[in-house]
């Protein structure tokens, strides 16, 4: 290469001044092209955003156990997958007066908790509402602003979504008060919000800060194994001594994936992408080997990569998203080679799940009303084998739009059955409950296989049953709500996939139950039981899923339903939609 001299350097430098002065710093990260069958649509002629680096850059960064050679992101055509969403037609009601009336409440919802973490929490991680004060478990990067970006796009309030964008891409990752990070919960909320912000707007602002990011997160995979910890520590990372958990959720290392894939989407870098397949490469080789051959447990020594050190086995916490990212990494890989392996593992855990987890409860409801399943835990014991404990959890409520997802793009008949009823188990216990929302976790009384499972007060009162708790139920060992998704998020699933209108009436319940008993003078708030009458007692929590989840499937599913079609997108575990290609 030819060494430029100082006279000849001049006219670059100048030049060089003018672009930064034009475009900011965007010139100095480039972005390579992604490969082209993943090109996205969105090309803008005139960005609005300008992107400001974070002051360490982890690309720089010594790799102490570095790969040989990158598995690469699948390319070539992608395969024409089922559709997803009913077939609306052009005579759908857009906008009939009820729809509109309660999507604008929704609206309303979101722009008081929105205004209150603006006046009070401005790029923190979350308004604490009931305070009007904040807090930071996510290391202080915004949390709650990053996860609303594309709630607010969706929601057109665009002036705000930009402003937000812009102080989101100013974000400087390394500086925290924390030595390092929670990498799943970083990874969901954060990659996730930028990448899906990006994917909606275009601006190569969010990519750029979402890359650098993931230079950032894709340093947790530099262990011995390549298996990630579930923190991710500064200088550990920076000093070659990271090592994978001996005991860590299931679900934390597993669920990187659509982040990553989407990441080496975008930009072309197969390194993102390398670093979930090799999780990947586990889940598959492992899959048979724990105590509940087809699924994992919920906690995994992911240093000696062992499925056998735990017997719980869940869909619930700890392990849900493990599960979930199955089918989504199908569909966000539109089938491509390398996609096979995930619908492999998810039929076959699937079939576990519904032979072992899920359960009929006994409950006093017309017989005539569509059934209604949940998912409990099982305990696989040494001598007496695998045993069923009718506990549900809200977190587990994902798990009906899981199954219909999977039942249309792998068309299984049985799985869109099974998927509705368990989204409609988790409505019905929202309104089975006086707030009208349901625990965080609870017991019911299990119908037996065969049985025909009529309502019996006798067998409820015997298993512990009494009338400080809605029939059926045995008792609600966790009776807090803390704002929780996932049970909008399966009747919102149900009603994209069906076309039910009758969902809508049922959101709507839930929507009303939810602010009644959560509404604070600033937002709206985590509550400590749901079992109460009248008055609720307000934890003073406003998690960023608020905005980020819940209220953006109660959003949706008052809107068309060509707003985030879900032939188009796939949503990530934070509800962060990831455009198809
Ligand atoms: C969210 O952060 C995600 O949905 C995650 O998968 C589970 N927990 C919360 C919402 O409940």
């Amino acid at each position: 290469m030819a060494i430029i001299r100082r006279s000849r350097a001049a006219p670059l430098l100048a030049l060089a001044v003018t672009l930064f002065l034009l475009f900011g710093l965007e010139w100095s990260v480039p972005v390579s092209g992604p490969p082209t069958s993943y090109r996205t649509a969105q090309k803008l002629k005139k960005p609005r955003l300008h992107f400001t680096p974070s002051s360490f850059n982890w690309s720089a960064a010594e790799q102490w156990y570095p790969i040989a050679t990158l598995a690469s992101l699948p390319t070539g055509p992608p395969t024409q997958l089922p559709k997803v969403q009913h077939e609306f037609g052009t005579h759908h009601p857009r906008k009939d007066p009820v729809t509109e009336a309660r999507r604008r409440a929704v609206l309303d919802a979101f722009v008081r908790s929105w205004e209150s973490y603006k006046r009070f929490a401005w790029l923190e991680d979350e308004l604490t509402p009931v305070g009007a004060e904040f807090k930071n478990p996510f290391g202080g990067w915004a949390a709650t602003m990053v996860d609303a970006l594309d709630t607010l796009w969706m929601m057109d309030l665009k002036e705000d979504f930009y402003k937000a964008a812009q102080a989101v891409v100013d974000i400087d990752f390394s500086k925290t008060d924390e030595s390092g990070v929670n990498l799943f919960e970083t990874t969901i909320r954060h990659l996730g919000g930028l990448l899906s912000a990006y994917d909606l707007s275009g601006e190569p602002a969010l990519l750029s800060k979402a890359r650098e990011l993931g230079d950032m997160l894709y340093m947790a995979f530099d262990t011995p194994n390549r298996m990630p910890g579930f923190w991710l520590t500064f200088e550990d990372a920076k000093n070659g001594i990271q090592k994978a958990g001996t005991s860590d959720p299931s679900a934390a290392p597993t669920s990187m994936s659509m982040e990553f894939t989407r990441l080496a989407q975008l930009t072309g870098e197969d390194k993102y992408y390398d670093a979930i397949d090799r999780v990947r490469a586990f889940l598959e080789r492992s899959q048979e080997d724990s105590h509940l051959p087809g699924m994992w447990p919920s906690q995994i020594n992911f240093a000696s990569q062992s499925v056998r050190n735990v017997n719980t086995f869940t869909i619930g916490a700890l392990a849900d998203s493990l599960y979930e990212y199955l089918p989504k990494m199908y569909v966000l890989l539109s089938g491509r080679a390398g996609a096979k392996s995930y619908e492999k593992m998810y039929r076959r855990a699937m079939d576990i799940v519904a032979d072992r987890l899920l359960f009929k409860p006994m409950v006093k409801r017309d017989p005539e009303d569509p059934p209604i399943l949940f998912a409990g835990t099982v305990y696989v014991h040494h001598e007496a084998g695998p045993h069923l404990n009718g506990e549900g959890q809200h977190l587990s409520c994902f798990a009906g739009g899981m199954f219909l997802l999977g039942g249309k793009v792998f068309g299984i008949k049985e799985h869109l059955r099974i998927g509705e009823a368990l989204a409609r188990g988790c409505g019905w216990a929202y309104g089975a409950f006086p707030t009208g929302v349901m625990p965080e976790i609870f017991n019911m009384v299990k119908c037996g296989a065969e049985e025909e499972c009529e309502w019996d007060e006798a067998r409820w009162k015997e298993e512990g049953g009494d009338a400080r708790l809605p029939p059926g139920f045995i008792n609600a060992r966790d009776p807090r709500y803390i704002l929780r998704p996932e049970a909008i998020e399966s009747i919102f699933i149900l009603y994209r996939v069906t076309g039910d209108e009758s969902l809508r009436d049922i959101a709507w319940d839930m929507f009303q139950g939810i602010v009644k008993s959560t509404k604070t003078q600033y937002a709206y708030s985590a509550i400590a039981d749901v079992t109460v009458q009248g008055e609720t007692r307000k934890d003073d929590s406003m998690e960023s899923f608020w905005l980020a989840e819940t209220l953006k499937y109660f959003y949706l599913i008052f809107s068309p339903p060509d707003l985030i079609s879900l032939d188009e997108y796939v949503l990530n575990t934070e509800a962060h939609p990831f455009k198809r290609t």
